[in-house]
């Protein structure tokens, strides 16, 4: 087992299109579709054929890590992953590092994103939502006294388990996966991001999730996002300002949850602890 991330030598070879090919094995898992493309690579659907145990391989081409900063940030994304253990925290099972590749085995969530679900249930019922926000609840809450802050929550970082349980991937790495032949139009937006955040402000602590937290109890509720615009400057606007509307439906409640943590000044954010002992959460 190895976690070394070293550039490769061999930077200018042509790269094999799906990097790895089907029915190769890395270790005993063989490899199957793609279920992603990520920024180093892609990640696949991977099998035990002895025992039809299934995992996502997280394939990075060296070749295409070439810079100090990647290999860092790479480097901490196994080592913090690697750390990490919850039930609500995508597990890594194993590194694997040949002379091109690294494979990442992980935990496969077949449900896939809880953006998808969302969309495909329009909004969730309030039962449901609550359960879901407990088990991100949970496992922030495990992080942050970890000294990991996630810094880019969101539906599409939340994926699901065969049984509908939560599995937060992407630790404070940012990697922006896609589904394959789908565009995701949130790649890399403000959407989720906290004032101090896309206002590039020094300090950015546990107050950052919390913000994220609000915006995806609301998306969870509502089916939409709180704070939207074509225009990004009024986008950037309305977040700076906290100016977003609640819909009728919505309980007094789950309103005041939301306002807590969608609030712009940090220091007076709810922390982790307010919204565990929150009603609603109760
Ligand atoms: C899954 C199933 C649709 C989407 C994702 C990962 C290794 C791949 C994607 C990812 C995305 C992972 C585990 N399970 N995707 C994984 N399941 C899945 C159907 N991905 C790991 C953690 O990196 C990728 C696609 C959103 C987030 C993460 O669409």
């Amino acid at each position: 087992m190895s976690t070394a991330v070293s550039p490769t030598t061999t930077g200018q070879q042509p790269r094999a299109a799906e990097g790895v090919e089907v029915g190769k094995f890395v270790g005993r898992w063989r490899i199957e579709r793609t279920i992603g493309q990520g920024t180093y690579g892609k990640v696949r659907l991977a099998v035990d054929p002895v025992t039809a145990e299934k995992v996502a391989v997280k394939v990075i081409d060296k070749s295409q890590v070439q810079s100090s900063k990647q290999i860092a940030r790479l480097q901490r994304e196994i080592r913090f992953l690697r750390l990490l253990h919850h039930p609500h925290i995508v597990k890594v099972y194993d590194v694997n590092e040949t002379e091109q590749f690294i494979h990442i085995i992980m935990e496969y969530a077949p449900g896939g994103e809880l953006f998808d679900y969302i969309v495909a249930h329009k909004r969730v019922k309030e039962r449901e939502a609550r359960s879901f926000f407990r088990q991100v609840l949970s496992a922030v809450d495990y992080c942050h006294k970890n000294a990991v802050i996630h810094r880019d929550l969101k539906p599409e970082n939340l994926l699901l388990d065969e049984s509908k349980t939560i599995k937060i991937i992407d630790f404070g790495f940012g990697n922006n996966f896609t589904v394959e032949g789908l565009l995701d139009t949130f790649c890399g937006s403000p959407f989720y991001a906290a004032p101090e955040m896309i206002m590039g402000k020094k300090y950015e602590g546990p107050e950052v999730d919390m913000w994220s937290l609000g915006v995806i109890l609301f998306a969870l509720l509502c089916g939409h996002l709180p704070f939207d615009d074509d225009n990004m400057k009024e986008l950037y606007r309305k977040i700076a300002t906290g100016t977003y509307t609640c819909p009728d439906y919505l309980m007094t409640n789950a309103r005041h949850l939301i306002r807590r943590l969608i609030h712009v000044h940090p220091k007076e954010r709810a922390t982790l602890e307010e919204v565990l002992a929150h009603p609603w959460v109760n």
